[in-house]
């Protein structure tokens, strides 16, 4: 790790330059604006600034700097495990044990280690970003501590195949309490075609079955949202609440249940957070070609509700995939729409081909449309910024920094680099620069606040990196090598002032 190469000062913000290959920015979960991280934040050695946490490693804090002296690698035993943290401690979870270690200095010291059974895991889809090796030599970030009682003691929920598990810590290490069966039942799904032949074929197929459904645990409460069978394209998603009864053994409290059904919905709809108020919100985005145009012009349609269903909104543009169609813009706690458009299609089909074939820029537009206090969206944008996107070639020509384009990777409206809880907008104008518009009153400036350059072969990505709450741009590249993937990354921190 090199430190503080540059410094550039221009406008409110500042960025001090720093290698950091270790970090990993994915994608943020495009319906709440939250990158996908390979790391995680806790202040390890207690003096007030968040240390990094990998899965390998601690990277310790000293005044914006994580100097290569102060990286202490992470109790591993022989079997890999699951790491969590809760109260700058750091548990770990193997095949049949449990630890919990402090820093203390630069050595972890062991406060607890004991054996327990666990139970089988339910498989989970989600797997977390940057895992590239096929072999593992370090151990994995996970989530299973949750404080249901509210004691400063957290619980271990672990979601296995046949309920919840929970574990509580009554003063001497880990037991076992009840399992929770809260999920819903499965699904038979029947085989879609037997064979009658030939004879050694035949056989008695036992349907699988199958089960699919979001846990949410938010402080006491457990959330459980699944689906009906379909009506068409149109399902309804079921939501129960539960609160724990830490009294009787956490299991579900008595009376405690809230149930609710949407309306029809289309499938695609997922179960978000898109208010505070306690109605689930479901949104989706898909994206289809117009097939009443003379060019095929690519769609992305954004479909939301914030009353179960009752009410749909939806917003159309002319777009490739964007990055993430919402963030909260204005930091009034609810999420607003971010609808981006393309100007690849503008105007005709002479047009169309003249700048498929001939042009490097491409006119692009971000609207936002702001929640209300009501969870509704504003009908027209609140905000139009107009932008100019230069690729290194034209489009039809389908070079890396198009195809960067049309993933939505040019275009980042999801980081607060000022800390005014307002969203600021990353830009990759050029395709050996980054400009960034710091929103201003709810506006984007006409011309950047400033720019950071990029190589035209590197990406880049919008994360909080040193957790002091201002976002900082990552910029990374990846080169392909035989033992797996390198990856070389320059994170530029966001400062208020100059250090
Ligand atoms: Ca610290
Ligand atoms: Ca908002
Ligand atoms: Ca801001
Ligand atoms: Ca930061």
């Amino acid at each position: 790790m090199i430190s503080a190469l540059i410094c550039v000062v221009i406008g409110a913000v500042v960025f001090v330059e720093k290698e950091m290959d270790a970090i990993v920015v994915g994608r943020p979960n495009p319906l709440t604006g939250q990158p996908s991280l390979n790391y995680r934040h806790a202040d390890f050695d207690q003096d007030g600034l968040a240390d990094i946490l990998l899965p390998d490693r601690v990277l310790l804090q000293r005044a914006g700097e994580f100097p290569a002296a102060l990286s202490v690698p992470l109790p591993l035993p022989l079997d890999k495990p699951e790491y969590d943290v809760f109260d700058n401690k750091l548990y770990l979870r193997t095949g049949d044990r449990l630890e919990i270690h402090r820093l203390n200095g630069m050595t972890w010291e062991r406060i607890l280690g004991q054996n327990i059974a666990w139970p089988d895991l339910l498989p989970d889809e989600n797997e977390p970003p940057g895992e590239m090796d096929a072999e593992k030599t370090h151990g994995t970030l996970g989530r299973y501590l949750y404080d249901l009682s509210g004691n400063g003691v957290p619980e271990i929920v672990v979601p296995a195949i046949e309920g919840l598990h929970v574990y509580a810590n009554e003063g001497r290490g880990y037991t076992a309490k009840h399992v929770i069966d809260v999920y819903p039942s499965p699904k038979v799904i029947f085989p879609e075609r037997t064979l009658v032949w030939p004879p050694e074929a035949r056989a008695i197929t036992f349907p699988p079955t199958r089960l699919r459904f979001r846990l949410f645990l938010d402080g006491n409460s457990i959330t459980v949202i699944s689906r009906s069978a379909g009506l068409g394209s149109l399902i309804r998603r079921h939501t129960s609440s539960w609160l724990f009864d830490v009294e009787r053994g956490y299991l579900p409290r008595d009376g405690g249940l809230a149930a609710s059904v949407t309306a029809p919905i289309p499938a695609y709809l997922q179960p978000c957070r898109l208010n505070a108020d306690s109605t689930p919100d479901f949104a989706g985005v898909r994206t289809y070609i117009s097939e009443n145009s003379l060019v095929p012009e690519q769609i992305q349609e954004l479909v939301l509700t914030t009353d179960g269903g009752k009410t749909l909104q939806s917003f159309r543009s002319k777009s490739f995939q964007t990055l993430c169609v919402f963030v909260d813009f204005d930091g009034d706690g609810d999420l607003d729409a971010v609808v981006e458009s393309t100007g690849l299609y503008k105007g005709g089909l002479r047009e169309f081909l003249t700048r498929s074939l001939s042009e490097r820029t491409l006119p692009h537009t971000i609207a936002i449309h702001l929640q209300d206090a009501q969870g509704r969206f504003s009908k027209t944008p609140d905000l139009l910024k107009k932008l100019s996107i230069k690729l290194a070639q034209p489009p039809f020509r389908d070079g890396p920094l198009f195809t960067e384009y049309q993933n939505g990777g040019l275009v980042n409206i999801t980081g607060d680099l000022n800390g005014d809880r307002k969203r600021d907008l990353v830009v990759r104008t050029h395709p050996d620069r980054l400009s960034i518009y710091l929103n201003e009153n709810l506006a984007f400036p006409k011309a950047p606040s400033r720019t950071l350059d990029i190589a035209p072969d590197a990406r880049f990505g919008v994360a909080d990196v040193d957790g002091d709450a201002l976002s900082d741009i990552i910029i990374y590249r990846e080169a392909s090598l035989e033992a797996g993937t390198s990856r070389h990354t320059i994170v530029h921190f966001s400062r208020r002032t100059a250090p």
